[in-house]
């Protein structure tokens, strides 16, 4: 997961990340200004929302300081709660045209806003993501897919394609 999220390549998450993760989207966006200044707003909400795992307060979030926030989020019983808000923003970003569902296109832009492209094989990505295979991924999909990334011990579950084939 940080790999995805890490646009500047040091191998954690910061606001460096949100900054160039929000300039790529918008540069590449072609709606209004107000949808702009709106995706801005979600990206440092995210990025404001993955520093809250900084437990040693550098600003950088890294693999270990998310590793304790999973292991702390299923001791807790808020997986619910925490894959809610994933599946929220994720349809904020990647559903550009607002249908509530992601097409190939829309998850495909998605991906390549990451211009060191850490998602390998992302049309066979989709295809495990799109878990009834109609060519949308769905609301109940995108909850799936985020309660097995982060939950399931099992190598084989659709949903650790999240981020890809790394
Ligand atoms: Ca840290
Ligand atoms: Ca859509
Ligand atoms: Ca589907």
């Amino acid at each position: 997961m940080t790999d995805y999220f890490d646009f500047s390549g040091d191998g954690t998450l910061s606001l460096e990340d949100a900054n160039i993760f929000a300039d790529r989207f918008t540069s590449k966006f072609h709606g209004s200004d107000e949808k702009k200044a709106y995706f801005k707003k979600v990206f440092h909400d995210v990025y404001s929302g993955l520093l809250k795992m900084d437990k040693d307060g550098n600003g950088h979030v890294n693999q270990a300081e998310i590793n304790a926030f999973l292991h702390d989020m299923i001791d807790h019983k808020k997986t619910d709660d925490v894959v809610g808000a994933f599946v929220k923003v994720a349809l904020d970003v990647i559903d550009t045209d607002g249908d509530g569902k992601i097409s190939k296109q829309e998850y495909l832009d998605y991906i390549h806003l990451n211009p060191r492209n850490p998602v390998k094989n992302a049309e066979h990505a989709y295809s495990k993501l799109d878990r009834n295979g109609d060519g949308h991924i769905s609301i109940k999909e995108l909850y799936d897919n985020f309660t097995e990334f982060y939950t399931s011990t099992d190598p084989h579950a659709n949903g650790n394609w999240l981020y890809g084939d790394f």
